[in-house]
């Protein structure tokens, strides 16, 4: 076993000892109670899943097994020269619960720049869709034809021990990780650069190198690809692809069917492709107003009428977060750095400064203030990457390293089949008079 593997094992093996004794001396604590509403409300507030890689607060944001997103950024090891911390750090991070050196980055650039062969059969899958269809499409059926290769499935069906499920799927998303980068980019250079391919270098690390594949050279925007990666990588356990992952997986199935179903809630536009959303409603409201930049008068009359055509804001509220997104603030201050007078960057960080009040006016919205969304588009557009409809591949690559990272500890940890209850609401009206009901 390589020695990431082993550190892996250990800490798992630690962590189950500690789990069992949390079973069994506070297996009765009770950490709430569930109301008919959240049961109705997508079970905002209900915890329900265990989750190790990350934590969200709904005031400070995100934190990666311990460490908010400025200090990832400052204590993750960097690309030579680089500015933007590896996200090679941070899976090293989620996974082992331990802040990597620069060797440790190294080493995981290497081993998934290794493992990184794409077999032509995925290609050609790829190729017999209409090239008009959506990235993440492609994408998702991408990984799924990738699927043939799975070690888990493949050991599974020879008959293997639970005990060693977590080593398979351990090596399932080492290869899986080390090939979104080539497939993500195959789509993007088929559906938009005529097909004209571009070889990966497996000197770089993954993100340099997948910045490469798509086909860009500025230095600038590899740094954009490292701190994106970085910051869309987790969200804890319960947003959708997280959540839709970890479930497919507790039926087993192997790692890329469950990261294809993650991709595929991924896809959502309240979820992943709001990041396309956001582009597409500034890029609408440049049309209408006839201006590439208009001012924040005109922004806010633009989120009202949005508001009153029954629509949402892209790129604003969230199902937890109650302040602004910490992943906004990184890259807007990316922006302050490297493209402080760019129009559409402008216009976002105007957005920003009149909708909240106008969302928080309505009465209704948790949470006026904006998510990552608000502001990948308009870096990635600064760029170069100007097709909209590939944002949420980005994210999706990104997402790859917390879900992925977190299924290796679902089965490291034993974690079993996930079936919640559900009722109806016939049953509920009895229940909540007093009325025995037998569900079983
Ligand atoms: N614009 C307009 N209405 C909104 C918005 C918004 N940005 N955010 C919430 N609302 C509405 C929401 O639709 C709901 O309306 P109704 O009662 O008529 O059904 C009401 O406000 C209460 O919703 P909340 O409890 O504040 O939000 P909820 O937890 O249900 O949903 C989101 C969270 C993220 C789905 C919601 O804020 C939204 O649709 N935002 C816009 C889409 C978006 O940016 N999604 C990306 C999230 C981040 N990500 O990457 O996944
Ligand atoms: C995410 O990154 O998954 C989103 O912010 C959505 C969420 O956390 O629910």
């Amino acid at each position: 076993m390589g020695y990431i593997k082993d550190l892996f094992k250990e800490k798992a093996d630690a962590l189950n000892g500690d789990i069992k004794k949390m079973i069994a001396e506070h297996g009765d604590y009770k950490i709430g109670e569930i109301t008919v509403a959240q049961v109705y409300q997508g079970m905002r507030g209900m915890t329900g899943l265990i989750t190790e890689t990350s934590l969200l607060d709904s005031n400070e944001g995100i934190r990666f097994r311990g460490y908010s997103i400025p200090e990832l950024r400052e204590h993750l090891p960097k690309a030579e020269g680089g500015t933007e911390p590896l996200p090679e750090g941070l899976f090293h991070l989620m996974l082992l619960g331990e802040l990597p050196n620069k060797e440790d980055v190294d080493h995981l650039s290497a081993v998934w720049a290794r493992r990184s062969h794409v077999p032509n059969y995925v290609f050609d899958v790829i190729e017999a869709l209409p090239v008009n269809t959506h990235p993440m499409t492609q994408f998702s059926i991408g990984v799924m034809a990738l699927q043939r290769e799975s070690i888990f499935a493949k050991e599974y069906a020879k008959g293997i021990s639970k005990k060693d499920h977590w080593n398979f799927v351990y090596e399932d998303t080492m290869n899986l990780i080390a090939r979104l980068p080539r497939v993500a980019a195959y789509i993007y250079r088929r559906k938009y650069k005529g097909g004209d391919h571009i070889q990966p270098n497996g000197m770089l690390d993954w993100a340099g190198n997948f910045a490469h594949m798509l086909g860009f050279e500025d230095k600038g925007f590899w740094a954009l690809m490292r701190l994106y990666m970085t910051i869309h990588a987790d969200h804890e356990g319960g947003n959708v692809s997280a959540h839709t992952t970890h479930l497919v997986g507790s039926a087993l199935s192997d790692p890329y069917l469950s990261f294809a179903a993650g991709l595929n809630g991924l896809a959502g536009p309240l979820h992943g492709l709001a990041n396309q959303e956001v582009i597409r409603w500034i890029e609408e409201m440049q049309q209408a107003l006839d201006t590439q930049s208009p001012t924040k008068e005109q922004i806010a009359e633009y989120i009202k009428k949005t508001l009153s055509e029954g629509k949402v804001v892209p790129g604003y509220g969230h199902a937890v977060l109650r302040k602004t997104d910490p992943r906004f603030t990184a890259q807007m201050e990316f922006g302050k750095t490297h493209c402080p007078d760019d129009p559409l960057v402008q216009t976002v960080w105007n957005v920003y400064e009149v909708a909240p009040a106008i969302l928080e006016s309505t009465g209704k919205i948790k949470n006026p203030w904006p998510n990552v969304d608000a502001h990948s588009g308009a870096l990635l557009k600064h760029y170069g990457l100007i097709e909209e409809d590939f944002y949420t591949v980005l994210f999706g690559v990104s997402r790859a390293l917390g879900v992925l990272a977190s299924l290796c500890w679902d089965r490291a940890l034993g974690l079993p089949l996930e079936r919640p209850k559900s009722v109806t609401t016939e049953y509920l009206k009895k229940l909540v008079v007093g009325e025995a009901v037998d569900t079983e």
